[in-house]
């Protein structure tokens, strides 16, 4: 009786898997490489993306709080775990069924391809490379599991077939592995676009932006006015950034507009262009997080483009669409109403970084990144919100995603801290409404105003700081912020969805 031990099944059946995935990711880079492909052949970023696409807001909520911007390293790393139970479940399967086990492996070979076929862009020869992976597959369970399923009549040299299943179960899936690698190389993914970013140059405008020294308090552990790109923080569906040409790129402008519009790059930098302090923040973000970051875009307003378009009288919203399909409705009101409503192609002076969108995105102050932030800008549709909807939306995100007021103790943090004469600092927002007052209460204490750093424009955040003389013990910090318009923040503690946190960061120190 030579019947594959639990281990060789279960080791088969990852062979399988991973030469699966290493052909069909081979196939799918040179694919990628070898024309300009628009969908996504790869059938582990479709799945991947795919999930995204599908998981319910409250997981995708769950995923932000735990992983915090390192949520799609855990979506690959648990994908990657979820795959390989799948193949090992298969390869015990094959041990007594090898027909049904063949079967369910075709089953996950559809579902591959089916996400495949259903990502933006795709076409029928996308699927191609999941489907050779699959048949590759099949072939290698089936060789590597049938000697030592079928029960012979005879004696066999058993431990020949057995070996033959670790050494060759084991260097398949290895190579497997490699090809998985190899494919994500050769898809040669980010290449072009990082040799045109090297060669994109942002254009010069007439008033620069100057930041002055007084929007900074220089505080230690301080939040600092402006959020260098690379600590900035990154949100998207996106499990690999888009990769757009900025040479073959175009936004069209359509819908309820006199004249359709389209521009491509040359165009666009042609226009006069302005720079503006923005700080763009997230819904997702809890009291007290850090889903925010301050820049100075370079773009052209986007009520300029509009107004060529001109939007017909019953037009509300905007819908901006990404290269990946991803979408955000802006009301129309907010893009002309004269603020830095911007098409940007400058973040910090550089080129957008590939993540925050290159080579052009929206930057909206005042309003949340998902209803107007949009990165790999390629369509715009004036429409109305009684008949489109954002991203977003259907998945119990509100509609319409003004900022709220928030305000955040940077230091002292939670924890342990020195008696006697102490600095309470952070940062507080309200973009386009601005904070006129952030005031900090020790314990049950009086409200005490904070010093207010310099406010170079309503659009972005502000730092605050205040001196406290700590006392011994134990003490709950907290702190509030009033707007431009009077408004102080509500005390009132809400979640995230459907339109944003509310209520009071608190810290809570020991003194000693
Ligand atoms: N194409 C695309 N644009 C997008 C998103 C996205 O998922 N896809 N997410 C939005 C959200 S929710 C936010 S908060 C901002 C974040 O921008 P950043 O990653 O540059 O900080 O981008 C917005 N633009
Ligand atoms: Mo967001």
């Amino acid at each position: 009786m030579s019947r594959a031990s639990r281990g060789e099944a279960a080791l088969a059946g990852l062979a399988a898997g991973a030469m699966t995935l290493g052909a069909a990711e081979v196939l799918a880079g040179l694919w990628s490489r070898a024309s300009t492909v628009e969908g996504t052949p790869s059938p582990l970023l479709a799945v991947a993306d795919s999930f995204i696409d599908l998981t319910p807001p409250w997981l995708k909520d769950l995923a932000v709080a735990t992983f915090g911007t390192a949520d799609k390293v855990a979506l690959v790393v648990g994908m990657g775990l979820v795959l390989a139970a799948v193949c090992a479940g298969i390869g015990l399967l094959a041990r007594r069924r090898l027909g049904a086990a063949l079967a369910v492996f075709a089953l996950v070979g559809v579902v591959g391809t089916t996400a495949v076929l259903t990502r933006p862009g795709a076409a029928v020869p996308d699927a191609l490379p999941t489907v050779v992976g699959v048949v590759v597959g099949l072939l290698v369970l089936r060789r590597l599991l049938r000697d030592v399923t079928t029960t012979p009549e005879v004696e066999m040299p058993s431990d020949l077939t057995r070996r033959s299943v670790l050494v060759g179960g084991g260097a398949l899936a290895a190579v497997g592995l490699l090809g998985i690698l190899a494919g994500r190389v050769l898809s040669g993914a980010g290449d072009a676009v990082r040799a045109a970013r090297a060669a994109f140059v942002v254009p010069r405008v007439p008033a620069p932006v100057t930041i002055p020294a007084a929007a900074d308090q220089g505080v230690p552990g301080q939040t600092s006015y402006r959020t260098p790109n690379d600590s900035f923080y990154r949100i998207d569906t996106a499990v690999v950034a888009p990769q757009v040409d900025p040479a073959t790129w175009r936004l069209r402008v359509h819908g309820l507009v006199e004249h359709e519009v389209e521009i491509d790059m040359a165009e666009l930098l042609d226009q006069p262009m302005v720079e503006a302090l923005v700080t763009l923040t997230c819904v997702s973000n809890y009291v007290g997080g850090n889903l925010a970051g301050n820049a100075v875009w370079t773009g052209w307003p986007v009520r300029e483009l509009l107004a060529r378009a001109r939007p017909l009288p019953e037009a509300d919203m905007v819908l901006s669409t990404s290269v990946d399909g991803w979408t955000a409705g802006t009301p129309l009101d907010v893009l002309t109403d004269g603020r830095n409503s911007l098409l940007a192609v400058g973040m910090n002076g550089e080129p957008l970084p590939p993540q925050h969108g290159f080579p052009v995105r929206m930057v909206v102050p005042g309003l949340y990144g998902y209803v107007s932030a949009t990165k790999w800008l390629v369509d715009l549709k004036v429409t109305r919100f009684a008949d489109d909807e954002g991203y977003w939306t259907p998945r119990g995100w509100s509609a319409r995603g003004p900022v709220k007021t928030a305000s955040r103790i940077d230091v002292p943090g939670n924890g342990r801290v020195d008696a006697g004469p102490t600095v309470v600092a952070g940062v507080a927002w309200a973009q386009h409404r601005g904070i006129s007052r952030v005031e900090v209460r020790v314990d049950d204490g009086e409200w005490q105003e904070a010093t207010l750093a310099a406010e170079p424009t309503v659009d972005a955040w502000r730092m605050w700081m205040l001196e406290w003389d700590a006392q011994p013990g134990e003490h709950r910090l907290t702190v509030r912020a009033t707007d431009g318009t009077g408004e102080t923040q509500t005390e009132q503690l809400a979640p995230p969805a459907p339109d944003g946190s509310s209520g009071w960061h608190t810290v809570e120190v020991e003194l000693a």
